[in-house]
């Protein structure tokens, strides 16, 4: 019988391979084990799992002494990981303050923020995880700092468009990132011509021209959309008035590619709480192992409202669901 591993799967087996620390190996195993699919056949691994988490997790008095501890390893949380890279000063933590309760350091004075501090910012009610990262310069990147870009799943350049030097920093931005092989050329025109191939290379990204309620800001912002187009997009915003947050968090999600489903009970209306947050293309049956394998290995049918169904249409686990759907699993 196959395993059938998922891509969650090899993603945590991934992390395993390169954490440097036992914490971050012992993560990564729970997070092996979580995602690893429970049948029959995956009982072998799932046990080898186990025995290696409790062995890391009863020597945690060793391993704690000499275990490094990389700020820059943030666990992702929601529909995905954004980063907020900039110069110093440019405004990256003022974003992630005004939209959440992150505890970021906002100051007057170029490098406040010495650590990367993680948040969550929302799309109605889809959770993004937004991490304020320490500044750049154009010849000081913090180390540490390239594996979190390289992992992320978006990044979101921030430059302040008061400022005359805002083309440059753009630059800047840019050129930092191609020297770490991080290049925003799969969004160009050209390459999403061949889709297929431009979906899964080089990262998702979006310029946030920030501080547009600074006098100057917008005619700054006139000479860069005359002067440059490539990808990543740029959105104009201000974390002072609010201008242009809710679209970036819609840009974000979109970006980001998942959708969000509810649950409901038979007679009942749906859950409308706490949306699943799944990536696009997901499945009915799918979604059951994500509620709870039980169901999953159970699962007879499901009714589905929203797109591309008529409602309470009855569907099988192999139909592919879409954002805000309304699902009722039987089981
Ligand atoms: N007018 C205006 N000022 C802003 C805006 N965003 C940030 N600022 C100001 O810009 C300065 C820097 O803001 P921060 O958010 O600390 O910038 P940062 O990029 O996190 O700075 P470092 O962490 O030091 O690199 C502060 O004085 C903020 O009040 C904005 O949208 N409009
Ligand atoms: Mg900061």
């Amino acid at each position: 019988m196959a395993l059938n591993l998922t891509p969650e799967y090899f993603e945590a087996e991934r992390k395993y391979r390169q954490a440097q620390s036992p914490a971050d190996k012992l993560a990564a195993l729970e997070q092996m084990l979580r995602a690893i699919p429970k049948h029959k056949a995956s009982e072998k691994k799932q046990a080898d799992l186990k025995r290696r988490i409790s062995e890391l997790r009863a020597a945690p008095k060793t391993a704690k002494k000499g275990a490094q501890v990389d700020p820059y390893h943030i666990e992702k949380q929601g529909a995905g990981q954004v980063l907020l890279f900039g110069l110093p000063n440019s405004g990256k933590s003022s974003i992630l303050g005004a939209l959440s309760k992150a505890p970021v350091k906002i100051t007057d004075f170029p490098y406040g923020s010495p650590l990367p501090v993680p948040g969550m910012i929302y799309h109605e009610d889809a959770p993004i995880e937004m991490v304020d990262l320490p500044p750049v310069t154009a010849d000081h990147m913090p180390p540490g700092m390239t594996n979190a870009l390289r992992n992320a799943d978006a990044l979101a350049l921030v430059v302040d468009v008061g400022a005359a030097s805002v083309l440059e920093d753009i630059d800047t931005l840019l050129a930092l990132l191609r020297d770490k092989g991080i290049t925003f050329d799969a969004q160009d025109e050209q390459a999403s011509e061949d889709a297929d191939d431009a979906l899964d290379v080089g990262p998702k990204g979006l310029i946030l021209c920030t501080k547009v309620d600074l006098p100057g800001s917008a005619d700054n912002l006139e000479v860069l959309r005359e002067l440059r187009s490539g990808p990543p997009p740029m959105l104009p915003i201000s974390a002072v008035t609010g201008e242009g947050l809710d679209t970036m968090a819609r840009m974000l999600f979109e970006m980001l590619d998942m959708i969000r489903v509810y649950t409901k009970l038979p007679g009942k209306p749906a859950d409308k709480e706490k949306p699943f947050v799944l990536p696009s293309g997901t499945t009915v049956g799918e979604l059951a192992r994500e509620v709870h394998k039980d169901i999953a290995e159970r699962l007879k049918y499901a009714r589905v409202w929203g797109t591309n169904v008529f409602d309470g249409q009855q569907v099988h686990a192999s139909h592919v669901l879409a954002d805000r759907d309304i699902v009722e699993l039987h089981a």
